[in-house]
């Protein structure tokens, strides 16, 4: 894709800590599909995020090609966005030791993730996890994004990175500009199956809490019929229904009917005829998608060759932007 300069910046990405859920195409990666047009798209796949928890490596190497088919497979285009892994852009990880000078330890001890993450039993709480969400306010920054579209999850995150491009301003002078989160009205947070008063993750442990976008139509079905319900047998959005209502908001978004719609034809068939119609609406979404998934994974020469291409532009962006930076923080420049 040409440089289009004009256009509004978005940059957004997902870690290959695992497989893509359900939560991160409804809450997100849907969404990003929707938006090449309009905006200068950078879709980083943020492997260098992934691990901040433990991992093994041939699983990063595997998940970050899996991520790229997905990518791509949910209308991800590299024709008219640019799509490339943090990992192979100089610039994430120096523009983020000269955010992490500027931020007080206090403030990412206070983060949420870094909070739920390391209360986890047997979790190695090392310092990439703490820095976590400097890393990401580099990735965001490094482009000078306009947009940041993000489930509602990462809103402390973007706060985070709003702070660090002030902050950078207000102690240099004026580099970068403040991103604005993009948070969707549909589909922002889906829960987890098991317990739907928490997010949908794919590192949760039990693999029932979560649908992955792979799984195959039998599995997707399995794990939606034995998701938690709640008492009675009414089909009604209720904040003290939160299992029929996630699934409720998973059945309206995927099939692009209003919950009051679904209500009207669900509210009194009972809980087993209403589980049946979300498993096939959600089959009946993710079959197209898991089609062209497998024609694109097994192409690993296509997938070098698109993160070649968006590595170049990212490269090339990354480079002007860190220039700048490191001037106006008092380096000494290159010659
Ligand atoms: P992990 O479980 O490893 O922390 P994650 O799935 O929460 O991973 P990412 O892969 O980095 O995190 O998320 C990619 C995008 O998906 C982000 O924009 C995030 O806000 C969104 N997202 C993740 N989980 C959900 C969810 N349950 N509902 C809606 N959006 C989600
Ligand atoms: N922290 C995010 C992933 C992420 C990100 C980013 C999202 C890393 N860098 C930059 C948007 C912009 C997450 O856990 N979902």
């Amino acid at each position: 894709m040409s440089e289009t300069k004009a256009k509004p910046v978005i940059l957004t990405g997902a870690k290959p800590s695992g497989e893509l859920t359900l939560g991160n195409y409804l809450g997100a990666i849907r969404n990003w599909a929707t938006m090449m047009d309009d905006f200068e798209c950078f879709f980083p796949i943020v492997d260098l995020h992934a691990i901040t928890v433990p991992y093994k490596p041939a699983d990063l190497r595997q998940r970050t090609y899996q991520c790229l088919a997905q990518y791509l497979a949910c209308g991800l285009d590299p024709a008219r966005s640019h799509i490339f892994l943090q990992s192979q852009i100089t610039g994430h990880t120096e523009l983020n030791w000269l955010l992490a000078c500027l931020t007080p330890v206090g403030d990412l001890h206070r983060m949420t993730q870094f909070k739920e993450k390391s209360a986890k039993p047997g979790a190695s709480v090392n310092s990439g996890l703490l820095f976590y969400p400097v890393l990401m306010a580099a990735d965001i920054l490094l482009y000078n994004a306009d947009r940041v579209p993000v489930g509602e999850d990462q809103k402390q995150h973007l706060e985070m990175a709003r702070n660090l491009a002030q902050r950078f301003n207000h102690t240099y002078s004026d580099t970068f500009k403040v991103p604005e989160p993009f948070i969707p009205k549909a589909g922002a947070r889906v829960m987890s199956l098991q317990n739907p008063t928490r997010k949908m993750s794919k590192s949760d442990d039990n693999e029932n809490d979560y649908l992955l976008l792979l799984d195959p139509p039998n599995r997707l079905r399995k794990k939606i019929m034995s998701a938690v319900t709640d008492s009675g047998s009414e089909v009604r959005a209720d904040p003290e229904k939160p299992g029929i209502t996630n699934l409720l908001n998973i059945f309206s978004a995927v099939s692009d009917r209003s919950i009051a719609d679904l209500e009207k034809e669900f509210g009194s068939q009972g809980y087993g005829t209403f589980k049946k119609a979300v498993a096939e609406a959600v089959v009946a979404r993710l079959e197209p998608i898991q089609e062209k998934y497998h024609e694109l994974i097994s192409n690993k020469d296509y997938l070098h060759q698109v993160l070649r291409e968006g590595g170049e532009v990212a490269q090339k962006r990354a480079y002007r932007m860190l220039s700048k930076v490191y001037r106006k923080a008092g380096f000494v420049a290159r010659t």
